[in-house]
């Protein structure tokens, strides 16, 4: 069996308790590895090894460390295969999934910070006559980055990217839930000729090695994406020690469908944004608000589409369901459909494990679920589900529909679908989230600053931001 290693100074090396922890295959639901069950010792270890090479990293010319990264987005486009087979062993996702948007993106990732620090400025003012005001950024120092199982090797890249590249050394933690791409990454950075030390990937659980991420007094900056419990802990443990932190937490994205929509474009992205990775995306659109002139037309469609998307096997290119990340998770996502028909849903497609024949007997597969009949009220429409699992809600006016959308705690993203340009702004514009698409879903651009409102976290990441985020200022005033 695969025993996956720490990357710590530049060594790939076990848990110096010795101790280890079972990973799964959630499609077979199977042991077929095992992490490095780390703990403070381990951190200890990788925050000395980072701070002895920050004074380098952090003073080599932009161009060098830019080069090291555009050669580790190489090494993932030549690992393609073996990094989407583990992205979809660890996580459950279809292969074709893993191939199409986690590792290009991943590779994306790298490339996009790799040579946007080339660009990055800093700016000059002048105070009329007196004075010139420069502002200067220089890398934080040792930073922690933690990131959860959806999408592992891309949400893992989206932070450490940034990071390396404004120059700031880094200890990272990958969810003990999907840790086999974050250690074949580590294979590439050594072989990308990254100095020792500037990366550090330690495995373990959250409780144990996050926790103690967050602890350590020398670093100062954390960045995390995961779920909005955790991001409480780790705000109250890293704010009174005056930690830099970015969290990117849950979601409860509305989906709003408007009468004078292109309906087939409606319809068929968000079979998408409902289902992809088997809803196990913070973005996806898990409330579906549809104007009641088309409702019964929508919905009638909508289930008809939803009842062809097969479940099954990851490798499988035909799959477009695969199997949740855990047991336990699945049980998560099992009890709230028992909640939502609690709360006076009518399940009207899906609603109950699926057993796949074959090798993944095991899995842990849920069908595409659909929940007609609910209030927007209701737990089931106001708590994060992060599974196959969307309602679909009637709504009159556009007053009632942003009402509608607005009313959970979570703003992460929302989707408007409508041909009429002046309804998308003056609707996008009222709506509480910290990305709106139109017209379509999930079209990212890596430039844009990326983050949620309300309890989607703190904090913008992607482009400037990112690089600001690991950076430093400092203002020096000259006077004239
Ligand atoms: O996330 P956790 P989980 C949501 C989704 C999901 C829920 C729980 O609702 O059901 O979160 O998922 C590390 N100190 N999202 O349990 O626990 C942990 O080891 C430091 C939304 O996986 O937040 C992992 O590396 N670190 C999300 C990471 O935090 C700690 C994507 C995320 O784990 C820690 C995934 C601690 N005390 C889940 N406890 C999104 N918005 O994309 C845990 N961790």
């Amino acid at each position: 069996m695969v025993r996956i290693l720490n990357y710590i100074n530049g060594e790939l090396i076990p848990a110096v308790s010795g101790e280890w922890l079972d990973n799964y295959n959630p499609a077979e639901g199977r042991v077929y590895s095992q992490i490095p069950d780390s703990n403070e010792k381990d951190i200890e270890e990788a925050v000395t090894s980072a701070k002895k090479a920050f004074p380098s990293w952090s003073t080599m010319p932009m161009s060098e460390r830019s080069d090291i990264l555009l050669k580790i987005a190489e090494g993932i486009d030549r690992e393609f295969e073996a990094l989407a087979k583990a992205e979809s062993d660890d996580n459950g996702k279809p292969l074709k999934l893993a191939k199409t948007i986690d590792i290009p993106r991943a590779s994306a990732n790298m490339r996009f910070f790799a040579t946007a620090i080339l660009h990055f400025e800093s700016q000059a003012h002048q105070t009329d006559q007196l004075a010139v005001n420069y502002t200067t950024r220089t890398p934080l120092g040792v930073v922690g980055c933690i990131s959860p199982w959806n999408l592992p090797l891309y949400l893992f890249t989206w932070k450490i990217a940034p990071a390396l590249a404004a120059g700031c050394t880094v200890v990272a933690k990958p969810s003990e839930l999907t840790p086999m791409t974050a250690y074949l990454f580590s294979k590439i950075c050594k072989e990308a000729g990254l100095p020792a030390g500037v990366l550090n990937i330690v495995h373990g659980l959250g409780s144990k090695a996050g926790q103690a991420i967050i602890e350590h007094p020398e670093i100062v900056g954390i960045s995390f994406t995961g779920g909005t419990t955790t991001g409480k802990r780790i705000a109250a443990t890293a704010a009174p020690m005056f930690k830099k932190l970015s969290l990117e937490l849950g979601g409860k994205n509305p989906n709003i469908i408007f009468a004078d929509c292109d309906f087939e474009q409606a319809v068929s992205t968000s079979i998408y944004s409902s289902f992809s990775n088997q809803g196990e995306i913070c973005l996806c659109g898990s409330r579906i608000l549809v104007e009641r002139s088309v409702y019964d037309r929508f919905v009638e469609e909508f289930i008809k589409r939803t009842k062809k998307l097969s479940v099954g096997d990851p490798a499988d290119e035909e799959t477009r369901v695969g199997a949740l990340v855990s047991e336990e998770h699945m049980n998560k996502v099992l009890s709230y459909i028992e909640l939502a028909k609690a709360e006076g849903g009518k399940v009207m497609s899906g609603g109950e494990r699926v057993v796949v024949r074959g090798r993944c007997e095991m899995g842990y597969f849920v069908a595409p679920t659909i929940i007609l009949g609910l209030n927007q009220q209701c737990r089931t429409n106001q708590e994060e589900i992060f599974g196959p699992v969307v309602t679909i809600m009637p709504f009159d006016t556009e007053e009632e529909v942003i009402e509608f959308a607005n009313s959970t705690a979570f703003g992460l993203s929302a989707t408007i679908w409508t041909e009429n340009l002046k309804k998308a702004h003056r609707v996008s514009h009222q709506l509480k989230s910290g990305i709106i698409w139109v017209n379509c879903w999930l079209l990212r651009d890596l430039r844009t600053p990326f983050g949620g409102m309300k309890q989607s976290g703190v904090g913008r990441e992607g482009g400037w931001e990112a690089l600001r985020f690991f950076t430093e200022q400092k203002n020096i005033c000259i006077k004239l």
